[in-house]
């Protein structure tokens, strides 16, 4: 990987059913970080309500060329992140969600680390001091922390939060890595796959809280895919975690 320094951010969006919590999102980050945001790529799938579409537009009418529309081809959460990865042209971008479930405020401060360490990633941790869920469920808090352990021993990693995917990357990190899952798994598979080719992680903490519209794409027992990539990515040669180009 080549050295890079802090530039720009590209922030990635992803949106189905937001409206208000996306608006609320693109603000808070321009309220503190207009400088360091070169754009945000926002990006939809057929099944984007009309609602959020046209929240879309009227962001647009406001914010000009700072935003970035782009309807996905593949499906699925992981085609959407994977297509915005492609489009990506400034030093660093930042992986997040539109629902208000990753904390905008957080914006600043992960710039703020990825400058001071610009080849590493800067990823956002629940289970630290600082960071926190806010109406999740017990049973979900326990498998959520037994996995975190589990894939922090296998990986041998102090993180300790893989698996909330809010994040900054350097940009060639994004572009190197052949990805593979399309589904709610892929945000595993962006951290465990740099890790395996050597790429450093810090964490800081953040807390979550339940989106107040919209609902999630995501489903319960869908969470049990996430152990099939865990395993698969752990034993894979570099060679097959790397583009060939
Ligand atoms: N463009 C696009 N956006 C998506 C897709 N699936 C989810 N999103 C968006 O990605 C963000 C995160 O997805 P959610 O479905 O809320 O899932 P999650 O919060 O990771 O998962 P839970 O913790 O189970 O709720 C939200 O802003 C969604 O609107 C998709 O297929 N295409
Ligand atoms: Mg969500």
């Amino acid at each position: 990987m080549t050295t890079i320094s802090f530039k720009s951010v590209s922030v990635i969006l992803p949106v189905m059913n937001e409206t208000y919590s996306l608006v609320e999102t693109v603000d808070q980050i321009l309220r503190h970080s207009k400088e360091d945001v070169r754009n945000f790529i926002i990006v939809v799938a057929e099944k984007t309500t009309q609602e959020a579409l046209s929240t879309i537009d009227a962001l647009i009418a406001r914010h000009g060329s700072l935003i970035i529309l782009h309807r996905q081809k593949m499906p699925f959460i992981g085609g959407a992140m994977r297509e915005a990865f492609e489009l990506v042209e400034s030093s660093h971008a930042i992986m997040m969600a539109s629902d208000l479930e990753t904390d905008p405020n957080l914006v600043p401060l992960l710039i703020a680390k990825s400058r001071e360490f610009p080849q590493k990633i800067v990823t956002v941790t629940r289970w630290i001091k600082g960071g926190g869920f806010q109406d999740y469920s017990n049973i979900k808090l326990l498998a959520n922390w037994i996995f975190q352990k589990m894939f922090s021993l296998l990986y041998w990693t102090k993180l300790t939060d893989m698996t909330y995917a809010y994040r900054i990357f350097p940009t060639p990190i994004l572009k190197s890595v052949n990805w593979q899952e399309l589904r709610h798994p892929f945000l595993f598979e962006t951290i465990i796959k740099p890790l395996r080719i050597g790429i450093e992680a810090i964490e800081i903490p953040g807390f979550w809280r339940a989106r107040t519209e919209g609902e999630s794409q995501n489903t319960f027992l869908r969470n049990f895919e996430y152990f099939k990539i865990g395993l698969k990515v752990r034993f894979m040669s570099k060679n097959k975690i790397l583009k060939i180009d």
